[in-house]
């Protein structure tokens, strides 16, 4: 018995720390509920995978909307300030694409959920290394 629940301890454990290596962040766009997640934490110059779930008010994933992503970083000395933006493309019940971070420090990322005419954002910063 003791064993058995040190093997479950070390499975825990475990998937613990593999959901703990994305980066997250759970935010309000208006009506729906938008989870992003990063395939690196912390993210890092160059390429980025980011993916976006979009929740309707009861939880249900939302896939009909279209999802952009806004990134920058204001001037800075000897820098001029940086804006990119890019589509995101449904995967699964996910939208996908990747952050390109030119350098490093910290970004303001803003996600961008449009439906029917309308649109809702939500804003973060990421930390990239
Ligand atoms: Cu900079």
């Amino acid at each position: 018995m003791k064993k058995l629940m040190l093997a479950t301890m070390v499975f825990f454990c475990i998937t613990g720390l593999a959901i703990a290596k994305d980066f997250a962040v759970t935010k309000k766009a208006g009506d729906y509920t938008v989870v992003v997640t990063i395939d690196k934490n912390p993210p890092t110059t160059g390429d980025n995978n980011l993916a976006v779930a979009v929740k309707d008010k009861s939880g249900a994933d939302v896939t009909d909307a279209k999802v952009s992503v806004e990134y920058s970083m204001p001037a800075m000395p000897g820098m001029p300030p940086m804006n990119y933006k890019t589509n995101a493309e449904l995967a699964g019940k996910q939208y996908k694409t990747k952050l390109n971070f030119s350098m490093s420090g910290s970004w303001n990322v803003t996600v961008k959920v449009a439906q029917g005419g309308k649109t809702a954002q939500a804003k973060f910063t990421v930390d990239a290394r």
